[in-house]
């Protein structure tokens, strides 16, 4: 039988290889902190209309609910940061994290991947792969698992990385070495991403009400964008990236290697006046694969026409 600080070494090698950015282990349990904090965010309705934040609660801050079996949480960040820029200074922007093909897809197959190596490596291994989609609270399992801490701006942030990374868990019945001290807070007294806010959508106790975060308003709202939002979208018409480019943490951020995460250059040269002309077909070639197409065609021209209302 193998160790299990063995097995955790030679997981976090495998993520390594397999392009991850980093790896970290904690044991699968209930969250009792993290679910007072989703309790108190639902009560106050911070998740507008997204109803499928109010599902399976208990199986969200509870994996041992969630998989039968579960022992242990590999939780697994992939760096999306790139410095390159839509051309047209005036082009509604896109948010980075949209830039190339849906992280769904990239981190599903790699964390598949990894679980295949656990199965061929330690036995009889039972697993199943999240990310995002699925009733888990990816933030507070990186941070269990000593991959970073939560910021002002309510992203995970870790010190050599950034917050521009996506987060996975694969969730098994394999004992492994687990984080023993989650990271220290490092913000510091720096307000940097509060400040910056233009819709004033970060409250105190690193909180964000979806309602009133322009992330929301562009991708996960289908009504129309509520007036008292004219003039303050900062011309964003996919997501928003303001809160992590104004923090320090992500001065140093590098640029990532995952060739799926690549921008379509015909995208970035778009300027301001083809996305008010873009029509269905050339958004389904431009954005195949894409997570933009959570808003689709028509959420992302209520987004460019709200934005030209401005
Ligand atoms: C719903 C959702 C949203 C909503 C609500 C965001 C929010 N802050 O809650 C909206 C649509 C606004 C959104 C926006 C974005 N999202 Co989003 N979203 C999610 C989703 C599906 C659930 C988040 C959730 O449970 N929210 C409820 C609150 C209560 O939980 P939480 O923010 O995760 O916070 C938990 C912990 O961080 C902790 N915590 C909170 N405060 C504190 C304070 C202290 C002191 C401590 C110790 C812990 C702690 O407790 C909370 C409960 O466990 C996750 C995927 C997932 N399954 O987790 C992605 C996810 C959080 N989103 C992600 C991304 C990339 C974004 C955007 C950057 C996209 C963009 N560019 O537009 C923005 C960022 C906006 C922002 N500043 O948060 C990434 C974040 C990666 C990271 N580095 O943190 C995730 C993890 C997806 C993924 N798998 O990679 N998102
Ligand atoms: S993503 Fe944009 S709107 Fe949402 S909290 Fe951050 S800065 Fe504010
Ligand atoms: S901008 Fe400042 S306060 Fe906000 S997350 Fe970054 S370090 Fe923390």
């Amino acid at each position: 039988m193998t160790e299990p600080k063995q097995i955790s070494l030679s997981i976090r090698n495998e993520a390594l290889r397999l392009g991850f950015s980093a790896c970290g282990f904690a044991k699968a349990g209930p969250l009792p902190e993290d679910k007072q904090r989703l309790d108190n965010w639902l009560q106050q309705g911070y998740n507008g209309s997204m109803q499928y934040m109010e599902n399976h609660f208990e199986k969200r801050t509870d994996p041992t609910k969630l998989v039968e079996g579960a022992r242990s949480v590999v939780s697994l960040l992939l760096n999306y940061y790139t410095a390159k820029r839509q051309e047209d200074p005036n082009a509604p922007v896109l948010s980075k994290y949209a830039y190339g093909t849906d992280y769904h897809f990239v981190m599903k197959e790699k964390m598949k991947s990894l679980l295949t190596f656990m199965e061929t490596h330690f036995g009889q291994v039972s697993g199943r792969v999240f990310v995002d989609s699925a009733p888990v609270l990816d933030r507070a399992w990186a941070r269990t698992a000593g991959l970073g801490w939560i910021g002002k701006n309510s992203n995970l942030i870790n010190r050599e990385l950034g917050s521009f990374v996506f987060i996975g868990e694969i969730i098994t019945d394999l004992e492994m070495e687990y984080n023993k001290v989650p990271e220290n807070d490092f913000c510091g007294a720096c307000s940097l991403c509060i400040e910056s806010c233009p819709t004033d959508a970060i409250l105190p106790n690193r909180t964000i009400d979806s309602n009133r975060c322009i992330s929301y308003l562009t991708i996960e709202n289908r009504e129309e964008i509520p007036g008292e939002f004219k003039g303050k979208m900062e011309n964003r018409a996919f997501g928003c990236d303001i809160c992590q480019d104004v923090c320090p943490w992500n001065r140093r951020a590098i640029q990532h290697t995952i060739k799926e995460f690549e921008p379509r250059p015909d995208m970035l040269e778009m300027a301001k006046a083809d996305w008010e002309e873009l029509d269905s077909p050339t958004f389904n070639v431009l954005f195949k694969r894409s997570a933009v197409k959570r808003a689709g065609f028509n959420g992302l021209k209520r987004n460019v026409k709200f934005l030209g209302e401005d």
